[in-house]
């Protein structure tokens, strides 16, 4: 394809979807520049419409674990979609990865299969609500969780008043009833409860927080959340769409020996195609329709082409691969440490950024030179290497990312 006609595909684009894409972060915003026009991609790299070779930590923002093309996962692909469906009844397939991802994650004693991570956490919400008869959440500032209304809120002036809308169309109403905290720091938490005493339903959280940047719990945090939701009444979901089946082979729930109430899961469960889920313990699960007075539903939910690919992602990811990744990515950490900049790193999940220390919450991962990032980041392109275009998103490394391509990754870091 001629420069002429990628041009042409990014006029096209411009004129049918906002900003010419799909998904926010593609548009470079924060990055400035244009983006690639990328083609192909296969194991660590991808490759743009000239022919050039990137490695890629974008991986799709999480669900590319085993790099890209992987040839179980494509063969799975295709042998479930010649079969046909989907039937409008259940299927093995959704049986087959449920109890996979069951046997993994232990408190998920029972899910519902969903197309995003986004439905995912709406529904978790619906069921805390439902199961507590309560109406206000926490989240914390610097989560996120999707774009529903009540999840897309941002702190109000003090730290105790009810939130505001974090996006136009968001109505008061509803963002008034998201409390916000400060990831890390326990104290905000019993201060909103305190506040609201028996009125939160749940506390939504990511137990590794990814869109900040990495943001590591600090030790204590994890489990202090487990103690204050129980003290309250309110449940605690895990927000496991990055961290599940990446961090550990059974999340961050494995991880850090947290159990959430309800978990939020997506992208890997997927390997690569559409997907979330939600579940947790039976009794809360049972709640959502038909079995309970939660409605819930989905038309593609539980897709025989997308539990094919999950169950052919999972069925790879062995102890040995999760060691290899994580040794690869401590690899990676250790040579990207360059003076004005930290890494901050959990298993497979990475970022540079730009200050001194790795931050603690979302105040301090602002603080960050987004400026430096911004050049960092285009040197990385010019040199080979696709990073996610935000300070605020994680690396994502892959089991295909081998030693040779850690090493080159960082050689264009040292340019
Ligand atoms: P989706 O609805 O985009 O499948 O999942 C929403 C979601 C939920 N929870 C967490 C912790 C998430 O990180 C996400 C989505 N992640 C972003 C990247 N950080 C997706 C990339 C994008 O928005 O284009």
């Amino acid at each position: 394809m001629t420069v002429a006609a990628s041009l042409d595909w990014r006029e096209r684009a411009a004129r049918l979807f906002p900003g010419g894409v799909n998904s926010p972060v593609r548009a470079y915003r924060a990055v400035g520049g244009e983006p690639p026009l990328l083609l192909r991609g296969k194991g660590p790299y991808v490759w743009d419409e000239p022919g050039r070779r990137y490695i890629d930590y974008v991986g799709a923002f999480g669900p590319l674990l085993l790099g890209h093309g992987n040839a179980a996962v494509a063969e799975a692909i295709a042998t479930a979609a010649v079969m046909g469906g989907p039937f409008g009844v259940t299927g093995p397939g959704e049986v087959r990865l449920a109890e996979m991802i069951r046997a993994r994650m232990p408190s998920v004693e029972r899910l519902r299969f969903v197309n995003s991570g986004t439905e995912a956490a709406m529904s978790a919400l619906r069921v805390a609500r439902a199961a507590t008869g309560r109406e206000l959440i926490v989240k914390f500032e610097g989560g996120y969780h999707g774009h529903a209304d009540s999840l897309l809120v941002e702190a109000g002036s003090g730290a105790a008043t009810l939130s505001i809308p974090g996006s136009a169309g968001v109505a008061q109403a509803v963002a008034a009833q998201t409390l916000v905290a400060i990831y890390n720091d326990l104290a905000s938490v019993e201060a909103l409860l305190e506040s609201h005493p028996r009125e939160v339903a749940a506390v939504i959280v990511e137990p590794v927080a990814a869109n900040m940047g990495v943001v590591a719990p600090l030790g204590g945090f994890l489990s202090g959340l487990r103690e204050l939701t129980e003290r309250d009444g309110a449940l605690l979901i895990f927000d496991e769409v990055i961290t599940g089946f990446r961090v550990a082979p059974g999340g961050a729930q494995e991880l850090y020996g947290v159990q959430p109430d309800l978990t939020v899961l997506g992208k890997i469960i997927g390997g690569g195609l559409p997907v979330g889920a939600y579940g947790g313990r039976g009794e809360l699960m049972d709640l959502v329709a038909p079995s309970g007075p939660v409605y819930q539903a989905g038309t593609l939910s539980g897709h025989p082409v997308v539990m094919a690919a999950g169950e052919a992602t999972l069925e790879q990811l062995t102890p040995d691969v999760y060691a290899k990744i994580d040794q690869q990515s401590a690899r990676l950490e250790a040579g990207l440490q360059m003076n004005g900049a930290s890494v901050a790193r959990v298993g497979s999940l990475l970022t540079v950024f730009f200050r001194g220390q790795p931050p603690r919450n979302f105040s301090e991962a602002k603080t960050s030179d987004a400026t430096a990032f911004a050049r960092f980041f285009h040197s990385m392109l010019d040199a080979g290497v696709l990073l996610p275009p935000s300070q605020f998103e994680a690396w994502f490394v892959s089991a295909a990312h081998d030693s040779p391509v850690i090493d080159a990754t960082l050689e264009a870091a040292g340019r």
